[in-house]
């Protein structure tokens, strides 16, 4: 008891500690977060006009008194990957420095409005490598910090089987690291959309004491590989993100570009989650759309000090296998040359 207790008592200091004006006024640990769900960006529409629409965006989660505002992954640009083409050809898909000349006015406007946020995009860096990004602003223009994505799903070659391609691993090397930033009176971190059907990015976090994570993603209702987890999207959806914050008392915003891109169905249902795992606000839409929430960041100190205290209740020597390569068992990879087996 006596452990608990101090420890409660350590992290409490910390956080009043973070959260105390110069007058030594305790100041809530109040943030409120808006996710900036998109509709589709067809290939055809331009950058200027798509941040437009982030711009519009942006206006109407700052009205609500949104503090950071969180966009969905590759919100510059149409989800490329669904065409397999050479990679110079994807060249247009990428940007090369940021913010540029099209993404200037979203910059101004949110310095303007003081608000921060988080940018999805791919980018081709000077010495060619390309990452699938996302890039968090804080209000005062400031980067914050640039995320890679770790789990690169699909594949790299045309699948002629396939309706639509979604070939992220032609596309994009993975990133190697789950960073955590100090910053908008949290601890925050990121991670794009497969990043979150994975527990260990919760968790990677988690040990680093994230307090809220935002996630950005595009998810073709159709799943090709396995046509019987296409009608479970949703529920898995909110599934690995709810239980990714009630297990490490964190926080979550999933959100969606959703609806009808180049003929493809995404998900939509961006959500903000509490550590509970229970969702507090979801989108109803699947376009353009902004949910706010008013989050009590000392909601997470629940979790993280009880169920889920890590250093009192984990058990490392026995999860020695998670950090190794490798995978102790045999697993049958299903043979899609032509396409799922018929018996699914
Ligand atoms: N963008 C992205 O990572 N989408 C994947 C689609 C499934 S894998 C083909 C996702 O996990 O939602």
């Amino acid at each position: 008891m006596q452990a608990i207790g101090t420890a409660w008592v350590f992290r409490f200091r910390a956080q009043r500690l973070r959260c105390c004006g110069t007058q030594g006024r305790l100041l809530t640990r109040h943030l409120t977060v808006a996710a900036a769900q998109m509709g589709p960006i067809q290939r055809a529409d331009a950058r200027d006009d798509v941040v437009e629409r982030l711009i519009y965006l942006l206006r109407d989660a700052a009205a609500q008194n949104a503090e950071l505002i969180a966009f969905p992954e590759m919100a510059l640009t149409t989800f490329f990957p669904r065409w397999v083409m050479p990679i110079e050809e994807a060249d247009e898909f990428y940007e090369t420095e940021m913010p540029n000349v099209h993404t200037q006015p979203l910059w101004d406007e949110a310095l303007r409005l003081g608000v921060g946020f988080t940018l999805g995009y791919a980018l081709k860096t000077e010495d060619d490598h390309r990452y699938n990004i996302y890039h968090m602003v804080d209000k005062t223009g400031r980067t914050v910090g640039l995320y890679r994505k770790v789990h690169i799903p699909g594949h790299q070659e045309f699948e002629p089987w396939r309706e639509f391609q979604h070939a992220e691993r032609r596309y994009f090397e993975p990133g190697d690291d789950f960073p955590v930033w100090d910053t908008f009176g949290a601890v925050v971190g990121m991670a794009i959309c497969n990043d979150r059907r994975w527990s260990e990015t919760y968790r990677v976090m988690g040990l680093q004491g994230v307090e809220l994570i935002i996630i950005g993603y595009n998810t073709p209702l159709n799943y090709a590989p396995d046509p019987t987890q296409t009608p479970l999207q949703s529920f898995h959806n909110h599934l690995v993100m709810q239980a990714g914050a009630y297990q490490n008392g964190t926080y979550v915003i999933g959100v969606a570009k959703g609806g009808i891109e180049e003929g493809v169905e995404s998900l939509a249902q961006s959500a903000i989650i509490a550590p509970s795992g229970q969702i507090v606000r979801q989108a109803v839409t699947t376009g353009d759309e902004v949910v706010v929430a008013r989050i009590d960041l000392d909601q997470t100190k629940y979790y993280k000090g009880t169920l889920f205290d890590f250093e009192r209740y984990r058990v490392p020597a026995a999860y020695e296998r998670i950090a190794a390569a490798g995978v102790d068992a045999e697993v049958e990879r299903l043979d899609l040359a032509d396409g799922p087996p018929a018996d699914l």
